[in-house]
């Protein structure tokens, strides 16, 4: 990330659950610590931020340390994580992280994570009464330690946590969808139904890798969450399921690396893309993938609308 007085084009504004944004392009979340970011860059990373909305790492009510390690395996087109939401938890997100993601130039998204409703909906209040928070994202991909189930697999208890949080607030509310479910379409209409204001997807799918010495698995945490490029087209075709099924705004991802691949979510139905495990491998690659899409749109390349493709 070098210095540029002249900040690289980027597709056009829009308004997402009544936040403006000055393009399409977020980060998916978890993957761009933002705060370990600006002490490496300096305010350079405020001046060329590389996404048009930051939307938080995952937190929880309670403070976690996360999975042992190891906590990644590299495949041949991506990466498996098991990360296990290391968070200072609600209290501590509060007091030390908020007041540096106050300073990015761009709306906040603050993602929360419960392991059951009353919990949900507490760090959702919480959170979301805090001017600094533009929306939030709830992450439904863990078990609801009350039922047993994945909240994100099942549309019934989807709707039963969106429920409970959108009583709690009326802070712009984004559904993270898991694609580890039956039918993710159904799942995003309950959501809807519930009170969303937008989903997201896709979450990281179930993997696993064998340590090739013991055939034990390889992750400290055991299974974990494949992302990037081999799961780009389970992503495409959910995101267009569920942009087809749903009238609330699509933030679409799974490995898009390039401004092209933006585009062809965009395609799909989606209104905003996330960018997540490119920016692993090059931190400006927000910028860069915005700044594609925007000359292609210039160019006209956009696909067909999502009705031809479903
Ligand atoms: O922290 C993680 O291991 C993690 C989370 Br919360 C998530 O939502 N998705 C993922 O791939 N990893």
């Amino acid at each position: 990330m070098t210095p540029d007085p002249t900040p690289p084009a980027r597709q056009g504004a829009l308004d997402l659950c009544g936040v403006s944004l000055r393009g399409p392009v977020l980060n998916g979340s978890g993957t761009f610590d933002v705060i370990a970011a600006r002490r490496a860059f300096g305010d350079v990373l405020l001046e060329r931020f590389p996404f048009d909305a930051f939307v938080s790492k995952t937190i929880t009510l309670a403070p976690r340390q996360g999975n042992p390690p190891p906590r990644l395996w590299e495949t041949p087109a991506g990466l498996i994580n098991s990360i296990g939401l290391p968070n200072k938890g609600l209290d501590g997100f509060l007091e030390l992280d908020l007041p540096r993601l106050a300073e990015l130039p761009v709306p906040l998204v603050v993602s929360v994570m419960g392991f059951s409703r009353d919990e949900l909906a507490r760090l959702a209040g919480a959170v979301g009464e805090r001017e600094e928070v533009a929306m939030l994202e709830l992450n439904v991909s863990c078990p609801n330690v009350e039922t047993g189930l994945v909240m994100g697999a099942d549309p019934a208890e989807t709707a039963l946590a969106v429920e409970r949080v959108r009583a709690q607030t009326d802070t712009p509310l984004i559904v993270k969808l898991t694609p580890n479910a039956t039918d993710p379409a159904a799942v995003a209409a309950a959501a809807q139904d519930a009170g969303a204001d937008a989903v997201s997807l896709v979450n990281t799918l179930k993997g696993i890798a064998l340590n090739p010495e013991t055939g034990g698995a390889w992750l400290g945490g055991g299974g974990g969450g494949v992302s990037g490029p081999a799961i780009r087209a389970i992503a495409l075709e959910q995101v267009a399921a569920v942009a087809a099924r749903v009238e609330i705004p699509v933030i679409g991802m799974g490995g898009i690396a390039s401004g092209r691949h933006a585009a062809d979510f965009l395609a799909a139905g989606a209104t905003a893309v996330a960018v997540g495990t490119e920016s692993f491998r090059d931190p400006a690659a927000g910028t860069r993938i915005a700044t594609e899409l925007a000359e292609l749109s210039l160019r006209g390349g956009q696909p067909a609308p999502a009705s031809t493709v479903v």
